[in-house]
């Protein structure tokens, strides 16, 4: 980047300092199961390619208090879950966020989560220089991974 470059660039983070940049990732197929009135949490699943090495550190999202990034794993022959903190994206590598595996945990629901809508769902990542950037995302809410090519 040419010092120009990086002064405008400076000026703009200055301007949004509430926004951080758009994060290098590709998501697809990303979808949420619907959750009714006083049901306390529900999962999104995405698949996400980043294209520079990227950690996935958190998410957020209006209908919910908390949203955690979370491990589904077999320990002997139970299914746990526990929070994953930090999820590494190697650059053109495919990490799936999917039912049994890696998903945003969404808690303390503030709303129901109606199938046929969309809700709105942040992912914030860090780069290798400690830098912040956001991935936006309207997630359709519906029963079972729709338009995701990879299937279970
Ligand atoms: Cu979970």
């Amino acid at each position: 980047m040419t010092r120009k470059l990086l002064a405008a660039a400076a000026l703009l983070a200055a301007a949004v300092s509430a926004f951080a940049q758009p994060a290098p990732v590709k998501a697809e197929g990303a979808w949420m199961r619907p959750a009714v009135q006083g049901q306390g949490a529900t999962g999104a699943y995405v698949v996400l390619t980043a294209s520079e090495p990227l950690t996935l550190v958190g998410a957020s999202s209006p209908i919910a208090e908390i949203a955690e990034i979370h491990e589904m794993k077999m320990e002997g022959d139970v299914m746990r879950m526990r929070a994953a903190p930090e999820v590494k994206l190697e650059p053109g590598r495919k990490v799936e966020l999917k039912p049994g595996g890696l998903h945003v945990m969404l808690m303390a629901l503030k709303m129901q989560v109606k199938a046929g809508t969309q809700v709105p769902l942040t992912l914030q990542f860090r780069n290798a220089k400690g830098q912040t950037s956001k991935l936006e995302l309207q997630v359709p809410v519906q029963v079972q991974g729709g338009n995701n090519p990879h299937k279970h």
